[in-house]
């Protein structure tokens, strides 16, 4: 088989990119190690920055999420009791959006299937081969067969633990990772928000998040211990320690319920350079990684993808490689910004355990300037609707 540009992972990264180029005529072939229940039943990020929501109505996607997602035009921020809102809208003129990561893949795999491109899941033993020569090509097995795949470029989507960057040679790539001393227990239950904005809460007794994907389906999450496990937490423990967390105020108005999901993700910085090898480049998780305060994950994948797909479009409509040149440069000055943000709002609001008290007041003087400073919610509220680009 051959195809121009050869996506590894079907997720959100892979599908978006695949078919932005499929609308402009560029064939893509998307080979996936899971199945799409496996990779819709993952619940992961809730809000979009107004540069993948324009990318997702430029890929012919937008129709849902645009009847369907919920606007935020500001969050609110607590330390203890003490409750205060940062407005996005006053400070940049834009909003966020609440719509699912599951309803983005949802919607993705829908205009897939409806173009008739090809997309092969249950791809195993995948691996990449020349990719810093001028034939790249893929093998990959299904159902035990070996099968090949020539490409003009590879497109690594496949997250954190994919293929793609092991691909690229130790003496080229370099990592940049710093591992944080906790997790986020996140459960999903069909319950209505506790407010109509999101809180990020800072406690004595550690982080809470309250999020929501609609008017009765809230995400929420606590901060927890590394070595803890799922099972360790009875609803009823969760619930009591996410009140514990939020302002009374809030506490009072929550609904809680049974969960419909709880899992715990591990909190992790980090970043590949360069994210090009050749024909071969990295997108979204595989390239970096950034903790979910903020929720910059999928939307830096999503400004990947846009770099990438300006590029591949250069390459094959005006015959010109810049934008695939410097694809790792443009990529990465944008990473390393989401980088520093969700890096400095997780430090901001996290319990560490070594944490002395010269370093807790430090974090208390922090968020009352953020309280108090317009200037300090301006900087707050660019990097959290996100940077241009
Ligand atoms: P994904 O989603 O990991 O998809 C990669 C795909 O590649 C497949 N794959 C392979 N396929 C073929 N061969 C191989 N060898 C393969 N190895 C892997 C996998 O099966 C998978 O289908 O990466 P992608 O597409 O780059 O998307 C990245 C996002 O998923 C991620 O950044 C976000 O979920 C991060 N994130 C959030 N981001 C936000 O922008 N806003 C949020 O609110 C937000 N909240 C979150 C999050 C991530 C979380 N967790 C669990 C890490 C909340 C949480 C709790
Ligand atoms: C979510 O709704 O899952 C979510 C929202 C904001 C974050 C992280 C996760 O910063």
């Amino acid at each position: 088989m051959r195809t121009q540009v050869a996506i590894i992972g079907g997720g959100p990264s892979g599908l978006l990119l695949g078919q932005l180029l499929h609308r402009q005529g560029i064939d893509t072939v998307i080979l996936e190690r899971k199945t799409k229940a496996y990779v819709l039943s993952r619940i992961r990020a809730g809000i979009l920055e107004v540069g993948m929501v324009k990318l997702m109505r430029e890929a012919g996607v937008g129709e849902r999420m645009d009847r369907e997602c919920f606007v935020h035009d500001g969050t609110l921020i607590s330390y203890g009791d003490d409750l205060f809102g940062i407005n996005f809208k006053e400070y940049t003129n834009t909003s966020v959006v609440v719509y699912g990561q599951t309803e983005v893949t949802r919607d993705l795999y829908a205009a897939r299937e409806a173009a008739g491109a090809p997309i092969i899941y249950n791809a195993s033993d995948v691996a990449i081969h020349d990719a810093d020569g001028q034939t790249p090509h893929i093998t990959y097995r299904v159902d035990g067969m070996e099968q090949r795949l020539d490409c003009d470029f590879i497109a690594g989507c496949d997250g954190f633990h994919g293929i793609s960057r092991q691909t690229i040679p130790l003496s080229v790539r370099r990592e940049y990772e710093k591992v944080y001393p906790f997790g986020w227990l996140g459960i999903l239950s069909q319950t209505p928000p506790v407010n109509d904005e999101l809180i990020y809460a800072s406690s004595e007794r550690g982080f809470a998040l309250c999020s929501m994907r609609n008017a009765n389906l809230s995400r929420y999450y606590i901060q927890c211990s590394l070595s803890d496990s799922p099972d360790d937490w009875s609803d009823t423990a969760f619930w009591d320690e996410l009140r514990r967390r939020i302002p009374a105020s809030q506490a009072e108005a929550l609904v809680t319920g049974p969960s419909i999901e709880k899992s715990i993700a591990p909190l992790r910085s980090f970043v590949t350079e360069p994210m090009r090898w050749g024909r071969l480049f990295l997108c979204g998780d595989a390239a970096h990684i950034v903790p979910p305060t903020g929720a910059k994950g999928l939307n830096t994948a999503a400004s990947d993808v846009h770099y990438l797909y300006h590029g591949l479009v250069q390459h094959y409509r005006d015959g010109d490689d810049e934008g695939i040149e410097r694809y790792s440069e443009r990529a990465l000055a944008r990473v390393w910004k989401a980088e520093r943000f969700s890096w400095w709002f997780t430090n901001l609001m996290h319990r560490y355990p070594d944490q002395s008290e010269f370093d807790l007041k430090m974090q208390q003087a922090e968020i009352a300037f953020l309280r108090d400073n317009h200037n300090a919610q301006s900087v707050m509220a660019q990097n959290y609707v996100g940077l241009p680009y």
